[in-house]
């Protein structure tokens, strides 16, 4: 297979005004006439005069050309392109293809999911509809025609708005979607199925009545409230933050069971992941509430993030992900806890997007080259990508950000553009140059920042010195200094912060957090007026993507646990502390537990006025392949041995208080989604995980008699995965009764397939493979591939990376036999083994041979090849 160069665009030769799509649906054959309404476009270089569509897997029946049909010497078919030979400058194109939706077990075009037809094009996957010019810079209006069964496919949904509906006379229906915005094939999508709807309305600021609508499937009617909701606070957030109203006349999602993605944000029309619709409190946690809040909200934000404004090719791709991601997380904080909100957010970026970029799979937020875009909807492009958005906005401040964020929506509104067209409109609009600051699109890599402090009690300075680099990833082995903002603030000895001055300034700006501008590979800070040594609470809120060294003491951890302002800080100094003790557990696995850190956690459980939410984070150890990322080779088996010590040692010591702790909020009243009630049942159930780590009695029985007696999911399966793990005969029981209880509810199913994938006992590995045999098991349901394959090698690092090698064989043999079913998902899966390089030896060689057993494999897809080669360059 072939990389495609980001140095290689072109601008599209032809361009498509109108598209008229007629579909007769089957399950089976499906049949596709398209009308295109083609045009040479003027500002492109004249080719040879053809043209050359993509397609692929799609049986052509007949092409005309302005109604005249073609015959088979007038165009070539490849399997990847029809080329039509000495076209017109402008003429109308009619294609006639068939497909078989019910053979699509890559989802990507039109599938079958249960017994809907549903649609996936982003990125390439309208080619496997019709012919067509897939690509994101092509921008036409879409009308589109569905007849289909009126017994199975009573309801019939595509883009845009309605325009007809009728009964034809052979008993078929016919529905008419007219969408009056043009946009890219990507965004296109249609729906067939028996499916019902809650319904809802919107008046957006103007004053327009649009209806809402959330399409399920019958059962699943009374699990939409929340969606709904979400929908309605997205839709009122984006006027009042980004002046974005909504542009249609009705705005539907519709939930399917087989998806790949999370959720896709065609226009008008919504397809999700229906694991981000679908949620009651007895079936949902409170992180499937917040994730359904954040996926329907970001959907919701491409609106005018992705489909008003799109990417002009897929190397752009962090134009509307890490906007639109930046959006989602911003909207998210203003519903919830913004401290936890973001706690999260770095968790998530440190954990994946750190150890992606250092990894073989490293790549710019503006990737140079691919071979299958699919590989490159990563942590990269989305979260390093808000990140990027982020510190923009920190660096010109709220107004100037709102007004460079109108003038990018008027400027290219109903235009495919690129990210350097984003910066430049925060340029434009501020007056800040950020030319630097765009080395940060095209350099892969998290740069260090290696900071010292320095007090000079003579003339009361502090002087900050600040190096910058970036470690080399592949193909880039140098690295430039970045531009980026460092938010700080220097704490006196009781804590307060302190109002800084730096030299050469005329007055101290107000006490609180400052922002530094950094520029340069090495600068230093001094700031006067600081009589006492103080301590700086540094890179607030994380405000730049980075890693931070900094060489604090046990103590001044302590002092920042208990004393800083900025939530995130005193969370993260709570995280190095953790760090610090669990690495020199690792190390030395008698090591002493200092008395220090008992009484600091102590403390931090006794804080009965501090908000639960951000305590149960506070108390929450670094995960093992965060821990491992610290190492410079990771140590499996000492890294789990040592958070599990840990754990004991915290459970038993301070066993009176947890279980106090595990009683004060056993909330006993209805179920309420408010950030505090939420943050009490993470506390609690954090308190219960110390308690069962620990064997205590008290703590296994109050388990037993929570997993029997919730009212909530996630009380529910919090107690669940305990039992799993620590209780024995109890478990077993717990799951069997969670089994008969759930049979009904595919993705509380999820949950019972994920709590037993993750357990770190011994045995976990021949559970899964028994699993991999249940009837309820399905390679074809990526959700359920997710939930046991991915599980296991994603979030079990201790037996997924056993000694033998055993993991490894079992993600090799299943890459393999996904493969030739859903790529996307193979390829997803095949990235547990990416990071071959950072273990020991031994596993290093049992990793390499099953990269190089897939690499062997005959007819393997390009998504699964990119990944496997890469993995070994
Ligand atoms: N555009 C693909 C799914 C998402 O990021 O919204
Ligand atoms: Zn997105």
């Amino acid at each position: 297979p072939h990389p495609v160069h980001l140095k290689d665009y072109r601008p599209p030769e032809f361009l498509i005004e109108t598209v008229d799509l007629c579909f007769e649906l089957d399950a089976d054959r499906t049949r596709v006439e398209a009308r295109l309404a083609l045009r040479r476009n003027p500002a492109a270089t004249r080719g040879d005069g053809d043209l050359r569509l993509d397609g692929e897997q799609l049986e052509l029946e007949s092409v005309a050309i302005d109604d005249q049909l073609l015959t088979p010497a007038e165009y070539r078919v490849e399997s990847e392109s029809l080329i039509i030979h000495r076209v017109p400058d402008r003429f109308t194109l009619t294609t006639r293809v068939t497909i078989s939706p019910s053979q699509n077990t890559a989802l990507e075009g039109l599938y079958q999911s249960g017994d809907m037809l549903c649609t996936q094009c982003e990125a390439e996957g309208f080619r496997r509809i019709t012919y067509f010019l897939d690509r994101p810079d092509v921008m036409a209006r879409f009308t589109t025609t569905l007849i289909a069964d009126t017994e199975r496919y009573p309801v019939l949904l595509a883009n845009g708005n309605p325009a007809e509906q009728r009964t034809l006379d052979d008993g078929r229906q016919l529905a008419r979607w007219v969408d009056p915005f043009p946009k890219p094939c990507y965004l296109f999508a249609l729906i067939a199925g028996d499916l019902r709807a809650v319904e809802d309305r919107f008046t957006t600021a103007s004053g327009r009545e649009v209806a809402l609508r959330i399409y399920v499937e019958p059962h699943n009617l009374d699990k939409c409230d929340h969606a709904m909701r979400s929908l309605k606070q997205s839709m009122r957030w984006d006027e009042a933050r980004y002046g974005r109203e909504y542009d249609l006349d009705i705005f539907m999602i519709v939930a399917v069971s087989h998806f790949n993605m999370g959720a896709m944000e065609n226009k008008g029309l919504n397809v999700f992941n229906d694991k981000y619709v679908l949620a009651r409190p007895d079936t949902a946690t409170d992180q499937d509430f917040q994730g359904i809040e954040g996926v329907i909200a970001h959907e919701y934000f491409h609106n005018w993030t992705g489909n008003r404004i799109t990417c002009r090719d897929w190397f752009q791709l962090s134009l509307k992900e890490g906007f639109t991601v930046y959006r989602d997380q911003e909207f998210s904080a203003d519903m919830g806890s913004r401290g936890v909100k973001r706690i999260a957010d770095v968790r998530l970026l440190r954990a994946h997007q750190f150890a992606e970029d250092a990894s073989p799979m490293a790549h710019p937020v503006r990737p140079e080259s691919y071979i299958e875009i699919n590989n490159f909807y990563t942590v990269t492009v989305y979260e390093k990508g808000a990140e990027l958005v982020r510190m923009q906005a920190a660096l010109l401040g709220p107004e100037r950000f709102r007004r460079a964020t109108d003038l990018y929506f008027e400027r290219h509104d109903g235009q495919a553009v690129t990210t350097d067209d984003f910066v430049r409109c925060m340029e434009d609009a501020s007056g800040c140059d950020l030319g630097q600051f765009r080395r940060w699109y095209s350099q892969a890599g998290t740069p260090v920042l290696e900071i010292e402090g320095h007090h000079d009690a003579e003339s009361a300075t502090y002087r900050l010195r600040v190096r910058q680099h970036t470690p080399s990833t592949p193909g880039q082995p140098e690295k430039a200094p970045l531009h980026l903002p460092l938010a700080l603030a220097l704490l006196d000895a009781e804590g307060r912060e302190l109002a800084l001055r730096l030299d050469g300034e005329d007055e101290a700006a107000p006490a609180g957090t400052r922002v530094l501008e950094l520029r340069e590979a090495e600068q230093c800070f001094t700031f006067v007026d600081v009589p006492e040594p103080p301590v700086p609470s540094l890179l607030r809120g994380f405000s730049a993507p980075v890693r931070l060294r900094f060489d604090y003491s046990d103590v001044e951890l302590m002092f920042l646990m208990a004393h800083d302002g900025d939530g995130f800080n005193r969370w993260d100094a709570a995280q190095t502390l953790m760090q610090r003790l669990l690495l020199r557990l690792v190390e030395d696995p008698a090591a002493v537990i200092p008395e220090s850190f008992f009484a600091a956690f102590a403390q931090a459980l006794d804080d009965r006025a501090g908000d639960p939410a951000l305590l149960a984070e506070v108390l929450t150890l670094p995960a093992e392949s965060y821990l491992g990322d610290q190492l410079a080779v990771v140590d499996v088996d000492g890294i789990h041995r040592a958070r599990c010590t840990l754990e004991r040692a915290i459970g038993a010591r301070l066993r009176d208080q947890l279980l106090a702790v595990h009683a004060a909020h056993d909330d006993a009243g209805p179920y309420r989604l408010t950030p505090e009630a939420i943050g009490a049942r993470a506390l609690k159930n954090r308190a219960l995980g110390y308690l069962l780590a620990a064997g205590d009695a008290e703590g296994l029985a109050r388990c037993i008699a929570q997993f029997e007696a919730a009212r909530n999911m996630t009380d529910c399966i919090s107690a669940l995965r305990l039992l799993v793990d620590h209780g024995g005969e109890a478990g077993l029981e717990a799951l069997s009764s969670f089994h008969t209880r759930w049979s009904g509810e595919p993705l509380v199913l999820d949950k019972w397939f994920s709590v037993q994938a993750t357990s770190p006992r011994p045995d976990t590995l021949a559970r899964v493979e028994r699993l991999m045999r249940d009837p309820d098991f399905s390679l074809r349901n990526p959700n359920r591939v997710r939930s046991l394959i991915g599980a296991f090698c994603n979030a079990n690092p201790v037996r997924f990376h056993a000694a033998d090698g055993s993991g490894y064989r079992f993600l090799a043999d299943r890459v393999l036999e996904l493969d030739p079913l859903n790529p996307q998902v193979a390829a997803r899966l095949m990235r547990a083994l990416v990071r071959w390089r950072r273990f020991d030896a031994a596993r290093q060689a049992l990793m390499r041979a099953e990269i190089e057993r897939v690499l062997a494999a005959e007819a393997l897809s390009r998504d699964v090849y990119e990944v496997a080669a890469k993995a070994l360059e």
